[in-house]
This record gives structure tokens, C-alpha cells and sequence, in this order.
């Protein structure tokens, strides 16, 4: 894993504007020495902002950092061709291993949405596990019995 970029010590917290399309990205990209597009970066912020601040602290900063290393090492593990992309069938073992349980169906729809000529990058990839993360958290918040179905009201869902 990377270490923290040196401009989160911890004597110096600033906080990261998520609606800002320049320092946001800047210093994600720069600090992960990954190149993310704009909607990823706001996906990935605002899947950490716990506190609705608007921005991230350094706390949330932190965990969104071991999140997208984590998610860095998934990735190249499950590019079994080392071909830089994940493809459908890497995808699904991918999710699978991160524990979602999604119908053949359902992966290949993600993969159709996430992938250019069926090879997903690690900025898609970062972008369709996001997505996936914030949908289950939602889902499994509100299915308090575990029985597997929910009720969404309209505002719960334009919230994702
Ligand atoms: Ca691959």
C-alpha cells in the first residue's frame, strides 16, 4: 500500500471539497499516481463523506485511501492475463470474492456499463465497486431483517 501523500501529516488536515472539479482530483490523482476522471473521483468522495460535510477530513481521507489501495491490489490480482483490464469473467470472480451475489445477468449488465469492448479499467473498475459498496450499504441499512427485500421511497434512491 502507499504511504499517505506528506501533505495529510497529521499537523495539517485540510479538507477536500468534493464538489470541486481542480483540488479534489489534483491531489487524489497525484497522491495514488493513478489517473481517476472527474465522476469517479466525486463517486469515491462522496462514498466516504460520512459526516454530509461536503468535504473530506482526514479520517475519511485515510479510509478512502486504504479503500482504493485495497481495491488496487483486488485489481491487479484478478487480471489473471495482466492485460491492465478486467473482463467479464475476471470481473465476476473479482465480485464474488468481495462477496456480492450477482446473477450471471446482473454481471454482465455491470460489465456492459463499466467496460469499453468488454475490458474494464481500473478507473471504471474503482467506479463500478463504489457504486456497488454504496448500493449494498443502502440496501443492507434499510433490509434490518436480512430477508433480502426492501422498500426504497423515490428521495432514498436519488440519493445514490
Ligand atoms: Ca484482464
Amino acid at each position: 500500500m502507499l504511504p499517505l501523500p506528506s501533505v495529510w501529516s497529521s499537523s495539517r488536515r485540510p479538507s477536500i471539497p468534493w464538489t470541486s472539479s481542480g483540488s479534489s482530483v489534483w491531489l487524489f490523482c497525484c497522491s495514488s499516481r493513478t489517473a481517476f476522471n472527474l465522476e469517479t473521483c466525486r463517486l469515491m468522495i462522496s462514498m466516504l463523506d460520512r459526516d454530509m460535510s461536503g468535504t473530506l477530513g482526514f479520517n475519511e481521507f485515510k479510509e478512502l485511501w486504504a479503500v482504493v489501495n485495497g481495491w488496487k491490489q483486488h485489481f491487479v490480482s484478478f487480471d489473471s492475463d495482466r492485460s491492465g483490464t478486467v473482463d467479464r469473467q475476471e470481473l465476476e470472480k473479482a465480485l464474488t470474492n468481495m462477496g456480492f451475489r450477482l446473477s450471471p445477468q446482473a454481471v454482465s449488465a455491470i460489465t456492459r456499463r463499466y467496460s469499453t469492448r468488454g475490458k474494464i479499467t481500473f478507473d471504471d473498475y474503482i467506479a463500478c465497486c463504489v457504486k456497488l459498496r454504496a448500493l449494498t450499504e443502502c440496501f443492507r441499512r434499510r433490509d434490518t431483517s436480512q430477508q433480502g427485500f426492501v422498500n426504497f421511497q423515490y428521495d432514498d434512491v436519488s440519493q445514490l
